[in-house]
């Protein structure tokens, strides 16, 4: 094992000029690096996540005893049970604590505590008695393990112990080098977690339940983790116990040099962080010098910080990245980072806002692989859900069982669900499934993957559309999320009808197939309810135009309609959109301090082409329900931060109307800038750069081909493409 010098290198490609260079409190941060005078000690609010798209560790960076609480996105209580409620559902769990006891030295000096987003690498950094110590920690999804490196520039710095403790009472044993915890659930899922101890000169054994290191120069942790979960209904979700996996993993990581371990890390990672670069100006040189969590206080009061805006962003692409790769499950509530048996709203999946929203930056930032996991949980788990949906006694149509899927608000990761039924959440679930493909024109996922998920859900609502007396066709019984009352014609309902139905419309279409059934699912759309201006000029929650102008609910849901829906646009619908703006102002910028809320109404107010507003909620967002580790609240719900990138990406470019509309939304606040690689709809990718609130240049590449509309200000030209080719428009859209 190489001992490595811990150089903080930059690429000119992800990084801003001013990256940070190694060591030391007083060094000022670039904008794509968090970082900390001291170490962290509420895991909430001030550890730094680090993860691989399965495996996650939260880092606390204490000097005499470093906390690595680490988790894996399988470890679930819980089950199958088509009657289910919260009880069967079960919670994510909690898996384990690595501790490293050092023995007590001087007081450190000049400590530093960073998570460097540009290379998916946390560090640590300090002086005590003349040495200088450092520490690494990485999550590998090329060796998937988790990786945690100490080091110091004087040899035999390193005596004390590496402790693992298990989250549900597992003995941990020793042998050699190596902490192994192993146990089961009460619903018969196996778990391990294994600490291979590489020491760097010195010593490294197992004395009694931990490893005793005595005088090394340095030495790595690897972590692996992993239960017998398996994504697989007809396997009833089990595979194979962890224990052999686990230690293939550990063996295969511990034959690399330290180095190799990083460099293939980073490299796996800066190929998908660094497709999307952030330019917003430069931020003032008195808050670059502040660390992230003074920076976050000075920016409360009024904001003034493009650099912490742009960490904001990069970081919700961070986070994605680090827990939503192909392979993995999607990211629940809190993404993959839990420290409780009994997480908020039991780490769970919900359907009517929060898992949507983890993924609104998937496709647009150019993360599409990100959104994977999401997709092939849905097109697992609606097996089960369809189970549960036909034994649903409330969802029977003429007393008949109800057909295709949907879902209840809340699930877990083996067909279980929780509390009440909640019927559009196929719709939305659907969205997600459409536009992967929309983005990227994956025709073979479309056929086998998207089809068949869209196709079942929209023969639920076949069965279940009510006719009104003069014809029109309603959504019956339904609940405005969270917010009520039961009743017909729920505006959020029947517009994410509109939206399934309109999807699937257009993904038999692109297939060529299904003509009889896409005729009839445009028959049934052309009669559905749509929305409707109630008496203050607000775009109606309910058919019943009940809306209270005082009323601070902090969901949106009529509003799916703008965002992230498309059956409402100031572009192609001006009068439901100035309604849907009453409605949304009227709603205020709290959101009842949850960041779902702020981050939603960021993309609300761009897609209503309202730039201050938008950039406002973004404000209020980093100055509310933002942590001084970035992560959002409330309490621990990562949907907000998840989200901030797409939201804040569509002040830049929307493409859900059929054109690709460059800077509809940019606020005064960033005049000059630029951002590269986003993603729209039909497979382009757009590079768009502006000066004194202008557009300069946009580059336009095809990935796919075909025929667009480029739109600017009031401006809109033709565009033909050919895959493979690049565009650079002017500033008046000519082709240069
Ligand atoms: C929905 C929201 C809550 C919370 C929960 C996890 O129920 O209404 O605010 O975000 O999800």
């Amino acid at each position: 094992m190489s001992r490595v010098p811990m150089v903080m290198f930059c690429l000119a490609i992800v990084c801003g000029p001013a990256c940070a260079a190694e060591g030391g409190a007083a060094t000022p941060a670039d904008d794509l690096t968090l970082w900390y005078a001291q170490p962290a000690s509420k895991w909430m609010t001030e550890a730094l996540p680090i993860g691989n798209g399965r495996l996650g560790g939260m880092i606390f960076g204490t000097v005499e005893a470093e906390r690595i609480q680490f988790n894996e996105d399988s470890l679930w209580t819980g089950d199958e049970n088509p009657f289910g409620d919260y009880k069967t559902m079960g919670e994510y769990q909690a898996f384990g604590d690595v501790f490293v006891r050092l023995a007590a030295g001087d007081a450190p000096t000049n400590y530093r505590r960073e998570l460097s987003i540009a290379e998916a690498v946390a560090r640590v950094t300090y002086q005590s008695g003349g040495v200088t110590f450092r520490r690494e920690f990485f999550c590998s999804n090329p060796d998937q393990v988790l990786v945690a490196r100490f080091s110091a520039d004087k040899p035999g710095a390193y005596t004390g112990t590496v402790e693992l403790a298990d989250m549900h009472k597992a003995q941990t044993a020793a042998e050699e080098n190596r902490l192994t915890a192993a146990g089961s659930l009460a619903n018969g899922m196996k778990y391990e977690s294994q600490v291979l101890v590489l020491a760097d000169g010195g010593s490294a054994a197992a004395a009694g339940d931990k490893i005793e290191l005595k005088g090394c120069n340095g030495f790595t942790l690897l972590v692996a983790a992993g239960t017998d979960y398996l994504l697989d209904h007809t396997k009833n979700w089990r595979g194979l116990p962890p224990h052999e996996r686990l230690a293939q993993q550990l063996k295969a990581a511990s034959a690399k040099p330290y180095d190799a371990l990083k460099a293939a890390h980073v490299k796996d990672y800066q190929s998908l962080f660094g497709r999307v670069r952030l330019d917003l100006g430069p931020a003032p040189a008195d808050r670059r010098a502040l660390a992230t969590d003074a920076r976050l206080k000075a920016y409360k009061p009024d904001g003034g910080d493009v650099g912490l805006e742009t960490l904001v962003v990069q970081f919700g692409r961070y986070l994605l990245i680090s827990c939503s790769r192909p392979g993995g499950l999607p990211a629940n509530l809190q993404g993959l980072w839990n420290d409780k048996n009994n997480p908020p709203w039991h780490g769970d999946y919900h359907a009517d806002i929060n898992v949507q929203e983890a993924y609104w930056s998937a496709e647009s930032t150019n993360l599409s692989e990100c959104a994977l996991p999401l997709l092939d949980y849905f097109r697992d788990q609606r097996h089960a859900w369809a189970k549960a949906t036909a034994a649903a006694k409330e969802l029977q149509v003429d007393g008949k069982p109800a057909r295709g899927w949907t879902v209840r608000y809340s699930q877990n990761i083996t067909g279980g669900l929780g509390w009440r039924w909640y019927p559009p959440g196929n719709a939305w679930y659907c969205q997600h499934v459409w536009e992967h493909y929309a983005f990227t024109g994956d025709k073979t996922y479309l056929k086998d993957h998207a089809y068949p998920i869209l196709r079942e859900a929209c023969e639920f609502w076949e069965g279940r559309l009510k006719a009104l007396p003069d014809g029109r066709l309603v959504c019956p019984q339904g609940w405005s999320p969270e917010h009520g009352p039961t009743e017909d014609g729920v505006s959020h309902e029947q517009q994410l009808v509109w939206d399934l139905f309109g999807n699937t419309i257009e993904a038999a279409d692109a297939l060529g197939i299904d003509k009889d059934y896409r005729d009839k699912l445009a028959a049934l759309r052309a009669k559905l309810v749509g929305p409707q201006i109630g008496k203050w000029g607000q775009l109606q929650e309910w058919m019943v135009d009940r809306d209270d102008p005082k009323d601070k609910h902090r969901h949106l849901s009529h509003l799916v309609a703008v965002f992230p829906g498309r059956q409402i646009s100031p572009l192609t619908t001006p009068d439901l959109a100035a309604a849907a703006k009453k409605s949304l102002e009227a709603r205020g910028e709290k959101g009842e301090g949850m960041a779902w809320s702020s981050a939603w109404k960021i993309a609300l107010w761009a897609r209503l082409l309202e730039p201050e507003r938008a950039y406002e909620m973004l404000k209020c967002q980093i100055a509310g329900p933002t942590y001084p580790n970035l992560c959002t609240a409330g309490p621990f719900q990562l949907d907000g931060g998840f989200a901030a990138p797409g939201s804040v990406c569509e002040m830049f470019l929307q493409s859900h109307v059929g054109l690709l509309h460059l800077l509809p939304a940019l606020p005064k606040a960033w005049p000059t800038g630029s951002v590269k690689g986003l993603r729209a709809r039909d497979g382009y990718e757009v590079d768009i750069a502006w000066k004194d609130g202008k557009l300069t240049e946009a580059v336009i590449r095809s990935r796919m081909g075909g025929a667009c509309k480029v739109r600017y200000g009031e401006k809109t030209v033709d565009l033909k493409t050919e895959a493979g080719k690049t565009y650079r428009l002017d500033a008046a859209l000519a082709v240069k």
